[in-house]
């Protein structure tokens, strides 16, 4: 097998490239190249300098992920590491794309770093449940300072190559065009420059405020994870002991991480993230139909969300609503998102006219007529929504794609409304769809392929997690999150109270309960609007107008910023049903409230898998992790039933009286998992 590694001489300068596609991940092979490269310039004495440089779109963008679960085959890449810094030459990293976790650690062990513009730099091993465990946790302190090295390491996200040279983790920006060439000259220019900068030799020195601070200001965003902290401490060794002694520490908490659970979730959901975009059965090379403008009906919440993520993906979208007011209103609040972000220096002024310059705002259906897909986000009703599609039948160009954001009716039947049922699919968007990163693409019994396809790239183009749904209630996410609702009312009944069930679910690591849920989303949302008519719980609030925050009043009272505290009238209310329905009451633990509330969701991810409304259990983790918050070191509800173990599972649902779906008692009998 050819090795990815190349070495080619300019005069005197040693040239290594990498050309290891996709991403020039630092397998195996890679690494021994690049220790075969090292060894043939420290031994050839007209080799004055040495060029790392890589092929392909990006520098290294990090250690082999798909080597984590085998067994370690030399050299490692921290051996390879201290090599690089170890030769007696200058070591040069000519960096493009993005240099990420070993690919920066590997740049960081080079004597200088060169990079374009567009470049970017970063250490996300955090975001997998790891930390940078080839020397980044004490090299990047030294090189680029501790406060850096802390953001970097902790929360993962990657810098600019301009952020990188104002730090002084990159010494030259190169042309964008001419990269190996200012490589070669900034080669020529240090060959002989002595000594040799290393970064282990420098220092890294903080105050021990530094790191409290840090931590306190990043609690509620580390809460529940491992890997932030492991990172910190780390940092924080290297301001406290000599380089070796922190590369051991640094060693050692790595591989606690690399052996702990949320490293597996974390690196569980990296790979289903990706895989969710694959869709068994269709060619991945099949022919897609181009999007060049995008019709959005409906300008509310939903439809300029939606609006949005094509208008930021450079697509023109034309928006349709029935009332100028409520056009103008929509188009306002796009504007105000906007120029929100804007604020906040995450786009420019220009980005944001560019983004409205493309939205073509009309009151008539029929300026959709050139579009190439067209979403309609209009009320949640049947009837209105198959009225809307046999309209769209007549006016869309032949081969538009028809799509609905419907969040739970059936789309096959609003296909039919139409002469193009292949043409019809749903996109399910999350609240607020402009932020939430999942995308629900359901498929109908006739959608076409190229349809589906075509959806699923485009999901990928406006920067979503695309996962494939069949037609069923409430597709995925919905459909399990009605019994967990269902339960938590029950538990109500049995004599929990709502900030009990919402704190059980938030010390797992959700972002909020099952009845913090409903407030912000809005107790009154599938309500009957009938305030004598009084059948539940959630009639009776409804009925007082204790629709949720936007109310001040819902499962819970409000005060004027929001901040929630129990209610005592929503506690009579509870107690007015429990008497009518002469309901049993008992002392409720924590350990039920996960069996009744969790595992339901469990049985109903194994259901939808029996019936195919998922195509693999990964994609139902990444449903819940991008949709609902899940937390990611417990990789998603079917990783996380792993893990509890489907035996365990198993015994919780028949102990609660519930049905376990077929395939969740044969794998819990198997000693399967789902993933
Ligand atoms: N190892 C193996 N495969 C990888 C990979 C990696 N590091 N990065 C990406 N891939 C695969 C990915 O699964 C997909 O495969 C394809 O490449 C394209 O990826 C010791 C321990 C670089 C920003 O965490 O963030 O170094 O689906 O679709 O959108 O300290 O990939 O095509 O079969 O994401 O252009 C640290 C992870 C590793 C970076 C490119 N590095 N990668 O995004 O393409 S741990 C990372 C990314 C480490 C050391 C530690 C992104 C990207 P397939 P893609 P993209």
């Amino acid at each position: 097998m050819t090795s990815p590694i190349t070495t080619a001489r300019h005069g005197d300068i040693l040239v290594v490239t990498s050309d290891n596609p996709p991403v020039n991940a630092l397998g195996a092979a890679v690494r021994t190249g690049i220790d075969a490269a090292l060894k043939e310039a420290a031994g050839d004495d007209s080799i004055h300098a040495v060029v790392i440089t890589c092929a392909g779109k990006t520098f290294f963008a990090g250690a082999d992920i798909t080597e984590f679960s085998k067994p370690p085959v030399e050299p490692l890449l921290p051996t390879l590491v201290d090599s690089i810094e170890g030769l007696d030459k200058p070591v040069i990293a000519a960096i493009h794309g993005t240099a990420l976790g070993g690919g920066c650690e590997v740049a960081l062990a080079c004597h200088y770093r060169i990079a374009v513009p567009s470049a970017k730099l970063g250490v996300p091993e955090v975001k997998l449940g790891l930390l940078p465990g080839a020397g980044g946790t004490q090299r990047l302190p030294r090189v680029a300072g501790v406060a850096l090295a802390l953001e970097m390491t902790a929360k993962g996200d990657p810098i600019s190559a301009s952020q990188a040279h104002e730090a002084g983790l990159v010494d030259r920006l190169a042309g964008e065009a001419s990269l190996l060439d200012d490589a070669l000259a900034f080669a020529a220019e240090v060959a002989a420059a002595r000594p040799l900068p290393r970064a282990s030799e420098k220092t890294a020195t903080a105050d021990a405020q530094v790191f409290a601070d840090f931590r306190k200001t990043n609690a509620r965003r580390f809460r529940g994870f491992d890997a932030p902290e492991a990172n910190i401490a780390c940092v924080e060794k290297a301001t406290q002991v000599p380089f070796g002694q922190g590369l051991q520490f640094e060693r050692e908490s790595f591989m606690k991480l690399m052996f702990g659970v949320q490293s597996a979730a974390q690196r569980h959901i990296f790979f289903s993230e990706r895989k969710a975009s694959k869709i068994d059965g269709i060619a991945s090379d099949i022919a897609l139909r181009p999007i060049k403008r995008v019709g959005v009906i409906g300008a509310g919440t939903m439809g300029g969300g939606i609006s949005m993520n094509f208008l930021s993906a450079g697509i023109p979208v034309t928006i349709v609503e029935m009332q100028q007011e409520a056009l103008d209103r929509g188009t306002a609040t796009v504007r105000k998102n906007y120029e929100a972000s804007a604020a906040k220096g995450r786009i420019t002024p220009d980005q944001v006219e560019q983004a409205m310059g493309a939205l073509n705002p009309t009151l008539s259906l029929e300026d959709l007529a050139d579009c190439d897909l067209i979403i309609e986000a209009v009320y949640e009703n049947m009837d209105v929504k198959k009225e809307l599609f046999g309209k769209l039948d007549k006016i869309a160009k032949p081969h538009a794609i028809l799509a609905s954001n419907t969040s739970y009716l059936n789309v096959d039947e609003i296909a039919a409304s139409t002469s193009r049922p292949q043409d019809v699919l749903g996109m399910h968007f999350f609240s607020p769809a402009n932020v939430m990163k999942l995308l629900e693409v359901v498929r109908g019994a006739k959608t076409a392929d190229d349809v589906l396809a075509t959806v699923m790239a485009l999901g990928k183009t406006i920067r979503k997690v695309a996962v494939v749904s069949g037609v069923c209630h409430g597709f995925i996410g919905n459909r399990m999150l009605m019994p967990r609702q269902v339960e938590a009312m029950k538990l109500l009944m049995a004599g929990a109270t709502p900030e009990q069930i919402d704190k059980v679910h938030v010390a797992f690591g959700m972002p909020m309960g099952p009845f913090q849920m409903s407030d912000l989303a809005g107790v009154d949302i599938g309500w009957h609007r009938d305030p004598t008519r009084i059948e539940n719980i959630r009639d009776a609030l409804a009925a007082e107008k204790r629709w949720g925050q936007k109310t001040q009043a819902g499962f819970y009272d409000y005060d004027e910023k929001r901040n929630p505290s129990p209610s005592p009238r929503v506690a009579e209310i509870i107690e007015e049903f429990r008497v009518r329905e002469g309901a049993q009451q008992h002392d409720i633990t924590d350990e039920e409230i996960v069996e009744r509330t969790l595992y339901p969701m469990v049985n109903e991810g194994a259901l939808i898998l029996e019936e195919g409304m998922a195509q693999r259990a990964s994609d139902i983790d990444v449903v819940w992790i991008y949709g609902y918050g899940w937390p990611v070191y417990r990789g998603g509800p079917m990783f996380w039933a792993d893990t509890e173990g489907l035996k365990k599972i198993v015994a919780g649902l028949e102990k609660h009286g519930f049905e376990v779906a077929k395939l969740l008692r044969d794998k819990a009998e198997k000693g399967e998992r789902f993933n």
